[in-house]
């Protein structure tokens, strides 16, 4: 058979933390056993199709660089078929359990409604087939709603009922690929929902628009036997001037809103946090509290650059802390650690895409056993409760609980007196976080 990836000529395998062979995991170790679970179903790596396989090195100024065996073929479908095998030599390689993908990246659109599910449905097939052969999974499908010039407007949020309408087809197919797929998640990601001037848009409409796509996409879903989690992937701007799924927040209150929490959860991308202006951290801690952090996409952007690099991940700090929000809310049950990151323009080979991955993947293995035991013995959930402590009982207790009132509240202060200064301790806490990161 044909290989696409002859400079690795076996799966990369776990070597440990001293060895100097780049094609070798130094802390990844998937069957290692860490906190009742393994690695591998703590971790539940995904490979973005759309970045690994499709992506050509474009940028804002100028076109593909990147000369890909499997991009060439006698047509489109001679091409996805490629590709398809390409992609499963690569998860097989890197041993990765889950891959992700938007409907037009496994299957080039046709000249016709009819012709992009007849190529849809065909390359479903021989996925399905290359799944059953390796054993890789389907984290989760989506639906490309943004690069065809029709989406120009939007898709569910476009003004013209007949471009909404291809969006319900295309969601409709797409969903029906991730049921056949057995994938345990389905992403929305509005790339172009949203509006780039106030002057030509009833951002009323827009969004009620949005909210009855949703609805339908449930209700089809929910019909044809669909019994995995819906997510929704905040982002605050880029290509449009304002996304209605600003970020964790609003996404929260949209949903809420519009009555879709129970099917909904998010999907937090790093990097769509810091465009949004907040740190990974902030979006993973604000959908968490609320119950509803459900999948991650695990890149990085650039402090100096201010759009969407979707480049690798590699700062420790921020994988420990998102491993260690993990552990305090029991893992993902859908969802998983999507990498949604691309190589760099420059960085032209096919072994690249092993390096990226490689380094991703060894630095949330290294985070995971941080974060395991910053969990298991706890000291920034003592200093919290201690923090908070005052909440757990008598007065405290009777305001959250709704059994007070101001005035009782207020003589209850008068009492008191002043209440002594109490330091955060932030300084202090920084520190015991960097002695779990670089010491222990
Ligand atoms: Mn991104």
């Amino acid at each position: 058979m044909h290989t696409y990836f002859p400079e690795v000529r076996n799966p990369i395998a776990h070597e440990g933390p001293d060895t100097k062979n780049p094609l070798a995991f130094r802390h990844y170790h998937p069957k290692r056993k860490v906190a009742g679970k393994t690695m591998e179903e703590h971790l539940r790596f995904a490979i973005a199709y759309w970045h690994t396989f499709k992506g050509t090195g474009a940028d804002p100024f100028g076109g593909g660089v990147y000369d890909r065996p499997w991009n060439r073929g006698h047509d489109a479908m001679d091409i996805a078929e490629k590709t398809l095998d390409a992609a499963f030599e690569f998860f097989v390689k890197l041993g990765v359990p889950y891959y992700c993908f938007h409907d037009r990246d496994i299957a080039p659109e046709g000249v016709s409604l009819a012709d992009s599910g007849r190529n849809l449905e065909r390359i479903v097939r021989k996925a399905s087939r290359l799944q059953k052969e390796t054993g890789v999974k389907l984290l989760w499908g989506t639906a490309n709603l943004f690069s065809h010039p029709r989406y120009a407007n939007g898709a569910a949020t476009n003004p013209d009922p007949r471009v909404f309408a291809h969006a319900a087809s295309q969601i409709r197919r797409a969903i029906e690929a991730t049921i056949e797929l057995r994938g345990s998640g389905y992403v929305f990601w509005g790339g172009r929902e949203g509006y780039s001037s106030l002057l030509n848009t009833d951002l009323k409409q827009e969004r009620e628009q949005l909210a009855a796509m949703l609805h339908m996409a449930v209700h089809h879903a929910r019909k044809c036997g669909f019994k995995g989690m819906f997510f929704i992937e905040p982002k605050p701007r880029e290509p449009s001037t304002h996304q209605y799924d600003f970020d964790a927040a609003t996404t929260l209150g949209f949903l809420r809103e519009f009555n879709l929490l129970d099917d909904f959860m998010l999907n937090i991308e790093a990097n769509h946090a810091t465009l949004a202006t907040h740190s990974f951290e902030h979006e993973l801690a604000v959908a968490s509290a609320a119950g509803k952090l459900g999948s991650l996409d695990i890149n990085r952007g650039d402090p100096s650059c201010g759009w969407d690099t979707d480049q690798f991940p590699n700062d420790l700090a921020s994988a420990t802390w998102t491993l260690y929000t993990l552990l305090r809310q029991g893992g993902l049950k859908y969802g998983g650690l999507n990498f949604d990151a691309k190589v760099r323009r420059g960085s032209f080979d096919t072994i690249d895409l092993f390096h990226g991955h490689i380094g991703g993947m060894d630095l949330y293995a290294r985070a995971l056993l941080i974060a395991d035991r910053l969990w298991r013995e706890k000291p920034l959930v003592h200093a919290i409760n201690k923090r908070y402590a005052g909440f757990r009982s008598g007065m405290g207790k009777k305001a959250l609980t709704g059994k007070t009132s101001l005035l009782e509240l207020e003589k209850w202060a008068a009492q008191q007196g002043e209440p002594p200064l109490a330091s955060g301790q932030q300084e202090l806490l920084e520190n015991t976080f960097s002695r779990y990161l670089y010491d222990v």
